[in-house]
């Protein structure tokens, strides 16, 4: 799975892929362009412009270097049609794609996050230049929670979702973290939910030591295997709740839960 074909240009399953380098090339005629306005100084470290038909799968984008300064500058070909645009800046100087990180910069045409446009705010007709301008603001993580596994698991790899659907691994994973079980029975997490919706949230440990890339992709392996745990946010055993959760970006959330061990 190429990684930016997901939501918000990244958010997918822990891949082993290696990503490629950004190859960002001004086009000297874009038909979008726009300027970019920092809140903070981010020399040298990478930008990155998704447009997205509302859907939050990027059709397009474009990867920059920020200059010094608070105003960066992008411009790519993008055809007809209603768009919207986003804006992260990568506060680690490493990564360039996915989905903003605790401390990043982020933001959108057309609102001031933690606002977001309703509906597409940019229309190219006839392949007519069209400006769309963005403001960023640093984001911080604001979900977090403790996990109570059934016991502890030290050494053994999880992970944990914020989804559109409940455990569909070909989209809709608006954001994830993945890390290391600790010494006790408990996993304690923290991630961003930079964009309002009703998600699942959800964890998988795998105790099976075949990985979390096979756990989580079925295709690639047989998914979730009988020993490794599961567990959602207001679910029950290793099922999902009847309803996702509504998440507000602006609000921070508590989401404590547990996970089952999976059944042969
Ligand atoms: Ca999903
Ligand atoms: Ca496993
Ligand atoms: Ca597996």
């Amino acid at each position: 799975m190429c990684i930016r074909d997901s939501v918000m240009g990244a958010i997918s399953t822990p891949t082993p892929e290696t990503p490629p380098v950004p190859t960002s090339t001004p086009d000297p005629d874009p038909v979008l362009s726009g300027e970019i306005t920092l809140e903070v100084d981010a020399t040298g470290n990478y930008f990155w412009v998704g447009v997205h038909a509302g859907d939050f799968n990027f059709d397009y984008e474009y990867i920059g270097v920020c200059e010094p300064g608070l105003t960066q500058t992008y411009g790519l070909d993008v055809p007809d049609g209603d768009w919207n645009v986003i804006c992260v800046v990568y506060m680690d100087g490493i990564r360039f794609e996915g989905p903003p990180l605790n401390g990043d910069q982020a933001g959108n045409h057309g609102a001031l996050y933690p606002a977001w446009p309703s509906g597409t705010t940019v229309t190219i007709s006839g392949g007519a230049p069209v400006t769309a301008d963005i403001t960023v603001v640093q984001v911080f993580d604001n979900v977090s929670g403790t996990i109570t596994m059934p016991q502890a698991q030290p050494g053994n790899e999880y992970a944990v979702f914020l989804d559109m659907d409940a455990f569909e691994t070909d989209g809709g994973e608006m954001a994830y973290v993945t890390g290391i079980c600790g010494l006790n029975n408990k996993i304690e997490y923290s991630f961003l939910a930079a964009v309002p919706g009703n998600y699942f949230i959800y964890a998988v440990v795998d105790n099976t030591g075949d990985g979390l890339y096979n756990d989580l992709n079925p295709p690639d392996g047989s998914g979730v295997d009988a020993g490794d745990y599961l567990g959602f946010y207001g679910g029950s055993g290793i099922n999902p709740p009847a309803a996702p959760l509504a998440i507000d970006n602006s609000q921070t959330y508590v989401l404590d839960f547990d996970v089952a061990e999976v059944q042969p």
